[in-house]
């Protein structure tokens, strides 16, 4: 640990979050607030069930989203579209002219929460890929293999090494966002490539490894994809995430489940962190010494990478202990927030 600041404030331009989880209907309206509070623009993501795969699915998701947004917050949801075998590359192109679709999202059928109708075969999508270079809408990417015989552990690596770093040479020109990166492979590859390939990284990536999730029972609430790895993993993403490079950004991948939901013989994969996101990655770049640069993490490298301008409004975090509860009532689902029960050092103002 290095030294800690010498100021109780700290005041950034607004944060983005540029992967988020907001679900639909009573949920949805349960936890939009927790994001908004915090956050100009998120990322949405399009797993629902069924998946949002179109420009008039977007559209009107968006239009629930701002529904549920509370009075007063200048939220902007940012809509992406889940790519799937059938894309049609012409509504993709047509819902990014039209300012709905900001990025589509690719799930290797069965990664994760919802990603039953991913894409089971990557090349099929060389025609959207181009498309999608051309008029520049980012490719926002779940980097897992999901061969049944490959190691859960493993899956991020395997993806680098036979899905992304070969895709990334064939079309160099392709904005790439490989999202929630938990490995030194991925910060090593990322690291290795051209301006158009970035990262986000998760805060539970950067505060926990996999004991967190098996050591003295299994924490189910740790439990998220992909899965928290060895700690050599974790120190490299918070070396990545506060080293100052331009290519790494904040995305929370925020994932409500009800509580019941988690705790659970075949508990589900997701970490609820919207409550206190921003003050979980602040505790990271306090311990490391690198407030500095949080705010280049937080609020300037997301804008940039997808050529947005940056938040023009600023917040103020405030160095004051606050424990954070054991539950959240979100709209009559009961679900267990990322830290909960321990102790934050920075509390958002306002
Ligand atoms: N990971 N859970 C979910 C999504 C993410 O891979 C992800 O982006 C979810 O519940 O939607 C999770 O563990
Ligand atoms: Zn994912
Ligand atoms: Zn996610």
């Amino acid at each position: 640990m290095k030294s800690a600041p010498q100021t109780g404030v700290l005041t950034i331009r607004r944060p983005d979050d540029w992967h988020v989880h907001l679900r639909d209907g009573a949920v949805m309206e349960g936890v939009v607030g927790y994001t908004a509070r915090q956050f100009a623009r998120a990322i949405v993501m399009p797993n629902l069930s069924p998946p949002v795969t179109t420009t008039a699915l977007a559209a009107q998701y968006r239009e629930r989203i701002l529904g549920a947004v509370p009075k007063g917050r200048g939220f902007t949801p940012l809509m992406t579209a889940y790519l799937t075998d059938s894309t049609d590359a012409e509504d993709l192109v047509r819902g990014h002219a039209e300012g709905v679709l900001t990025a589509a999202k690719l799930y290797p059928a069965n990664a994760t929460t919802n990603s039953a109708h991913g894409v089971t075969d990557i090349r099929k999508l060389e025609p959207i890929f181009e498309r999608m270079a051309e008029i520049g809408m980012p490719l926002l990417v779940h980097g897992e293999v999901t061969e049944d015989h490959i190691d859960v552990f493993d899956r991020e690596a395997e993806f680098i090494e036979r899905i992304l770093a070969p895709l990334v040479e064939r079309r160099p020109g392709l904005k790439v966002v490989f999202e929630h990166i938990t490995t030194s492979q991925a910060v090593e590859f990322v690291n290795s490539t051209n301006e158009n390939v970035a990262a986000t990284i998760t805060p539970q990536h950067l505060h926990i490894n996999r004991n967190a999730m098996l050591v003295g029972g299994i924490r189910p609430h740790a439990y998220c994809l992909p899965v928290a790895k060895r700690e050599q993993h974790r120190l490299a993403l918070r070396d990545a995430a506060t080293s100052g490079s331009a290519k790494y950004f904040l995305g929370t991948d925020s994932a409500p489940h009800a509580r019941e939901d988690k705790e659970s013989a075949c508990g589900c994969a997701g970490i609820f962190n919207a409550p206190f996101a921003i003050e979980s990655y602040a505790a990271v770049f306090e311990e490391e010494g690198a407030l500095d640069k949080f705010e280049a993490f937080a609020s300037i490298n997301g804008p940039r990478f997808y050529g947005l301008p940056v938040n023009e409004e600023k917040i103020t975090l405030e160095k004051i202990q606050h424990e954070v509860c054991g539950e959240v009532d979100a709209n009559g689902t009961a679900i267990v927030p990322f830290h909960a029960g321990e102790t934050l050092g920075w509390r958002l103002a306002g």
